[in-house]
């Protein structure tokens, strides 16, 4: 049987701080019947794509934002989305910021299928930014401020004749995520991202943000013998300025698809997932090749620890 599937990525432009749930969601769905007319099986939409990237602002109260979160899922505004997906035939991933009935905040992805079935959730586990007001900078990124850090780990599920993961923006910056996933069989990782481009602690890194977007998934992808999508929220929202560059990138770490605009964009690939295999079983055949004995930092450790000091000595014969 084949596996060649369509994959879409569903790249929006701004959404504005009083555009409604409904108006987005209808963006959401022209953009799914675009992608049925492509032949897609699943796009992937960004992080965070039902609302305006709302942690760029500080409230005194960390309830502030609530009415930018989601209750329930499928909720009636977001309903439309999974009618339309059901109808067509087309799954989905689609990121928001998830308020639970215990009070709990999280930056949430969940993956849907062909039938409208939910069938994976993950919540971001990698949160950046910081949790106090800042005032010095232009803008904040108080993600830390109205999300938890998730514990429940990297999950891989069967869908879409596949093995699918989620992650979410910044945890595609860290090898960790692809590997948990590599480790589970992963062959197409999904990741929604909201980038700004102006980074106030280090604004030297801010003209490579298109560079270390791609390094980081390309990486990811190669590494793991994995397709990956990287999907955008992008353009100028609220004044600031998100990276676009949305890609689709193949098993080998080559980009098969990008975004030209910085606005509500499909981007489509054709993914024959066996591909994986060619280098799950050569370069990164994990089982013959690691050595677990070797990398007991990597979750014993969090921070550096330097070596010890030493005096100069002579010199090794
Ligand atoms: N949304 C998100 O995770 N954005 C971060 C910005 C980091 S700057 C605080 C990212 O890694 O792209």
């Amino acid at each position: 049987m084949s596996r060649v599937i369509t994959i879409g990525a569903a790249q929006l432009g701004p959404i504005a701080r009083d555009e409604s749930r409904s108006e987005v969601v209808e963006r959401l769905v022209g953009l799914l019947d675009q992608a049925a007319r492509a032949g897609c099986d699943v796009v992937a939409f960004p992080e965070m794509a039902l609302t305006t990237f709302f942690p760029r602002w500080f409230t005194p109260e960390v309830d502030g934002h609530d009415h930018y979160f989601e209750k329930s899922m499928p909720n009636p505004e977001v309903r439309p989305l999974f009618d339309e997906a059901r109808r067509l035939g087309v799954g989905f991933s689609l990121g928001y910021a998830e308020l639970t009935p215990d009070g709990h905040r999280y930056n949430t992805t969940i993956l849907v299928e062909r039938d409208g079935r939910i069938v994976g959730k993950y919540r971001k586990v990698h949160i950046p930014g910081h949790d106090e007001d800042e005032p010095w900078r232009p803008f904040q990124h108080l993600e830390r401020r109205y999300f938890e850090e998730s514990s429940e780990g990297f999950h891989v599920w069967r869908a879409f004749d596949g093995l699918v993961g989620l992650a979410t923006c910044n945890d595609r910056r860290w090898p960790e995520t692809y590997r948990e996933m590599g480790l589970q069989g992963v062959e197409l990782i999904l990741i929604g991202y909201n980038t700004p481009m102006f980074y106030a602690p280090d604004p030297g890194q801010n003209a490579l943000q298109g560079f270390h977007n791609h390094l980081v998934m390309q990486a990811g992808a190669y590494q793991n013998g994995t397709w990956v999508v990287g999907v955008a929220k992008g353009g100028i929202e609220e004044g600031v300025e998100s990276l676009a560059q949305s890609a689709i990138i193949a098993p080998s770490g080559q980009i098969v698809a990008q975004a030209v605009t910085t606005g509500d964009e499909l981007i489509t690939a054709r993914a024959d997932l066996d591909w994986c295999d060619h280098y799950k079983t050569t370069l990164f055949n994990f089982d013959r090749y690691r050595r677990l004995d070797q990398y007991k930092r990597i979750t014993t450790q969090r921070g550096v620890i330097l070596p010890e000091a030493r005096e100069p000595g002579p010199e090794p014969a």
